[in-house]
């Protein structure tokens, strides 16, 4: 499968790797849009939020899961950070393989709220 994220998974492609579980694996943006931005994936190939099935949300699940520990790890749980999943076109996705955005670091503007 020509997915860049599984290649990252593999470790065909290298990352900044934050964290890692057997289901999870969590990694530095390569473009941050924040001083702190990690991408958090499932291992297993899911293309988006559309494509979870029944048997897919204990990985959901993990994913915040570790997104509570990595805010924890990297210092920020206590400011505060944000944990965003885009889907589809007009979500603003850009890679098909569904990853949660943990963004932190400093005060962030706000689309809604
Ligand atoms: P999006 O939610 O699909 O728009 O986010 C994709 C993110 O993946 C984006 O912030 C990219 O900078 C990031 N990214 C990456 O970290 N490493 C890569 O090899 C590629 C994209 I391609």
């Amino acid at each position: 499968m020509d997915c860049i994220f599984c290649k990252i998974v593999e470790g065909s492609i290298p990352s900044k790797k934050v964290y890692e579980n057997e289901h999870v694996l969590a990694f530095h943006d390569i473009q941050p849009a924040a001083p702190v931005h990690i991408l958090i994936i499932p291992k297993k190939h899911i293309a988006t939020m559309n494509d979870v099935e029944p048997g897919d949300w204990g990985l959901i699940g993990e994913i915040h899961r570790a997104a509570q520990h990595i805010a924890r790890q990297e210092g920020v749980a206590d400011s505060g950070y944000r944990l965003i999943n885009n889907c589809g076109k007009d979500g603003g996705q850009v890679v098909y393989h569904i990853h949660y955005h943990l963004l932190a670091g400093e005060k962030l503007g706000s689309l809604v709220g």
